[in-house]
């Protein structure tokens, strides 16, 4: 332990707050790594373009473009970060080298044996998500709301197909898998009909959910959007349809908010606590929207932290299933993994080394000004001592962590 941890550890312990506790809590709050970023969203079932209302930009070299560079990357990209990860799987991560193609209706679980023999590797679990993109039976912009039947079914199949693929990941694991529904089904120009497609959503999302699960195990979540591109005008999962369709089905499905998801002034981290007044757990994609949903890596940003603060303060650590979400084929790809994860995990400590209880007591006995005042004084607390010292302790380094990355990309990413 170092002289600057032990003049930190002091410094909060003047707030009310045992930096040590904080870490040790740190170190059990799992944080779901999603595949994509390590290949452009890409996948290892399609060679068709990138569709469903979302984009990636830039051609940084060196990504993967295989099963085995892709766990190659996300083992490097581990080896630089603090703290207990999931691994997030989308469906068309499918790995098919022993049996050959099988189109999405028919998925199996061991078309993902792979991605458990990783998880179990590192101690950790695994997320899944059906991939209702990227596939030409998207039709129109449409998939689980399309008026087309047989459309609907084999988006369905999907659906279904993936709940008992979660249900083998967390049976392997040991470990609850969440699995989120998202689709970019939408119109481009001013729908004729808005509640059509939303009715066929909500059966076609009520049939999926009607595939036998454990809700210990399978947490099925429906994400909202606001707007996709070539989907401006309208979105068929919007927030308050998402919402309704997560509160209608408590007993087996939880709504999931990504904040790039939202009209540009309205806050995710405002919405957590609305939500924990009324669900028992629910599912966040953690991302970094620029002006829309531009899926930037994630930084220490205001927002991040406050989403952080919210979960720490309504002691809902437990009920708060955190996932990260973007996308950046501009950078290297290790570095956009491992920064996104740092900053999530920078912010709940910083929201775990918070005299949140101080700043509750002074709200509620309407001392705002001494509130602000505080407020504003915890912003300079030594948190990059107490945040070394966590690094320290889980083996990886605090800071400047690119040469190691640099190393990798000349060494590994560059000779692909
Ligand atoms: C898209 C949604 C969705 C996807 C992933 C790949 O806007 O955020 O979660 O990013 O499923
Ligand atoms: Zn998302």
């Amino acid at each position: 332990m170092g002289e600057r941890y032990e003049s930190a550890k002091a410094i909060y312990a003047k707030f009310g707050i045992d930096t040590d506790a904080a870490i040790e809590t740190l170190k059990k709050v799992p944080v779901a790594v999603h595949c994509w970023q390590a290949d452009d969203v890409t996948g290892f079932d399609n060679d068709g373009p990138l569709t469903g209302g979302i984009q990636t930009t830039g051609d940084y070299p060196g990504k993967a473009t295989n099963p085995d560079q892709m766990f190659e990357d996300l083992d490097k990209a581990f080896s630089l970060m603090p703290g207990l990860k999931k691994v997030n799987v989308h469906a068309s991560y499918a790995i098919f080298e022993e049996d050959g193609f099988v189109d999405r209706d028919k998925l199996e679980p061991r078309h993902f044996k792979r991605w458990v023999e990783f998880a179990k590797k590192h101690g950790i679990g695994l997320d899944f998500n059906p991939t209702f993109f990227s596939h030409p039976m998207m039709k129109d912009g449409l998939t689980l709301s399309s008026p087309d039947k047989e459309v609907r079914d084999f988006w369905i199949n999907h659906g279904k197909a993936c709940i008992r693929i979660s249900q083998y990941f967390a049976e392997e694991t040991g470990i609850p898998c969440v699995m989120n529904i998202w689709t970019g089904d939408g119109f481009k120009d001013v729908p004729g009909d808005r509640m059509g497609p939303r009715m066929r959503y909500k059966e076609s999302i009520e049939e999926i959910l009607s595939e036998p699960y454990d809700f210990n195990k399978v947490k099925p979540c429906v994400e909202s959007k606001v707007f996709g591109i070539g989907a401006e005008a309208y979105t068929v999962g919007s927030a308050e349809f998402t919402l309704s369709m997560a509160a209608m089905h408590k007993d087996k499905c939880m709504p999931l908010m990504d904040n790039g998801h939202y009209h540009p002034t309205e806050v995710v981290s405002d919405k957590i606590p609305a939500l924990l007044c009324f669900f028992p757990e629910l599912a966040l994609h953690v991302t970094r929207g620029i002006r829309w949903d531009s899926d930037h890596v994630l930084i220490l940003d205001d927002e991040t932290k406050e989403i952080a603060q919210e979960i720490v303060r309504n002691d809902a650590l437990g009920r708060v299933y955190i996932a990260l979400d973007y996308f950046d084929a501009s950078i290297n790809r290790i570095s956009a993994l491992v920064t996104g994860f740092r900053s999530m995990q920078k912010a709940l400590l910083n929201a775990l080394c918070t005299p949140n209880a101080y700043f509750k007591e002074l709200q509620d006995t309407n001392q705002m000004s001494r509130k602000m005042v505080a407020m504003e004084d915890a912003k300079m607390l030594p948190l990059g001592d107490v945040w070394a010292e966590y690094c320290e302790q889980c083996g990886v380094p605090a800071c400047g962590y690119y040469d190691d990355i640099e190393k990798y990309e000349k060494d590994v990413l560059l000779k692909r």
